[in-house]
């Protein structure tokens, strides 16, 4: 069930280095579930003590309001936590529902539903394919940047990060970092430079020396500061003249443990630049992984990736029955 890298990364050739990953595959998924699981542990044990003393032979008023409370209290937003309750009621009415399991298992087909939209891979077929990275700060933008560029680099693709963050001390530095660490280059100028120059840069050496793939770190923005909103339209400005159509993928980072905030996030961020995915991180940390769901349903917006720790197996790609799975399963 759970997603591989190939099957998020649009363009990733069979054969090679992924060949070696896919033989080790059942192993690790199996370790990636439980990580999930491990991360998501606060979010479940918050799901199950609101479930617990729910009488499930009586599929009653109290049951469906219990069952919203749960939804609401993990952030899964009010649209969403209507569409599920309604969801369930109409199946406990139809008899289709009528005990703990069925219950459970209609729950999770219901967030599943949710958490499916739109387009959850991530195209990295051109050359150069273009990635930018926007959020606000301190969501683990450079971070997932850096374990972005590893997983491709695995799967034989070359790669090239831009150095776009140019605004925040030592930023440059902790991307050149990953750059030697993963082992591609960075492309940089001095601080308090300009964001598009070093794009401009980053995108002429790209199609100069074949890098197949481009990922542009930018600067932690609040989405309510409108002049740094229009510096991300301006950096994709200057990277559609460079490269046609570029960025191919505009990925959001969202810190999970931020709740109802990320909504906005998520909404303002895609009104000014366009979002095409959705990276959910610290989902370690938090009661509130049902903002997942929130984000999905409420503004269609696929989740491409998670983030469940700081290593670099810590970042995967995001499986919606893998998740509804973890948010339930002891
Ligand atoms: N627990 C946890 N920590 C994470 C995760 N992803 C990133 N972090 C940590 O979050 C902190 C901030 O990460 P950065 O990648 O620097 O975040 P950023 O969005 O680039 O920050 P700015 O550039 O300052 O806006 C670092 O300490 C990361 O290790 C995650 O999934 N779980
Ligand atoms: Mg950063």
């Amino acid at each position: 069930m759970t997603r591989s890298w190939e099957e998020v990364f649009k363009g990733i050739e069979p054969g090679g280095e992924a060949a070696a990953t896919r033989e080790a595959a059942p192993a690790e998924k199996k370790g990636w579930f439980k990580r999930l699981k491990d991360g998501l542990a606060k979010s479940r044990k918050n799901m199950q003590q609101h479930l617990s003393t729910v009488m499930f032979d009586r599929l009653d008023a109290e049951l469906w309001e219990q069952l919203e409370e749960t939804l609401i209290f993990a952030d899964c937003g009010v649209e969403s936590t209507v569409a599920v309750v309604d969801r369930l009621e109409a199946a406990a009415a139809k008899g289709t529902v009528s005990n703990r399991e069925q219950f459970y298992a209609e729950l999770e087909a219901a967030l599943v539903d949710l958490l499916t939209v739109g387009d959850d891979r991530i195209d990295v077929s051109r050359q150069p394919s273009v990635l930018m990275v926007v959020g606000v700060n301190g969501t683990g933008k450079t971070t997932t940047i850096g374990k972005i560029a590893w997983y491709l680099q695995q799967q034989g693709k070359s790669v090239m990060l831009a150095a776009a963050d140019t605004f925040r001390a030592a930023a440059i530095e902790q991307l050149a970092e990953w750059g030697e660490r993963v082992g591609c280059p960075v492309i940089r100028q001095e601080r308090g430079s300009d964001p598009g120059a070093v794009v401009f840069d980053a995108l002429a050496a790209a199609r100069s020396r074949g890098t197949d793939v481009v990922i542009i770190d930018t600067a932690g923005r609040l989405h309510t500061q409108v002049p740094l909103m229009e510096e991300l339209k301006k950096i994709r400005r200057v990277a559609a003249k460079q490269v046609e159509d570029a960025p191919h993928e505009t990925l959001l980072v969202i810190d999970a443990t931020t709740g109802q905030n990320g909504l906005s996030q998520a909404r303002l961020f895609g009104e000014a630049v366009g979002v095409t995915g959705v990276v959910l991180t610290k989902l370690d940390g938090t009661a509130k992984g049902g903002i997942a769901v929130a984000i999905a349903h409420e503004l269609e917006l696929p989740i491409k990736l998670v983030g469940v720790g700081e290593k670099i197996e810590d970042l995967r790609p995001f499986d919606a029955a893998d998740f509804a799975r973890a948010l339930f399963e002891d």
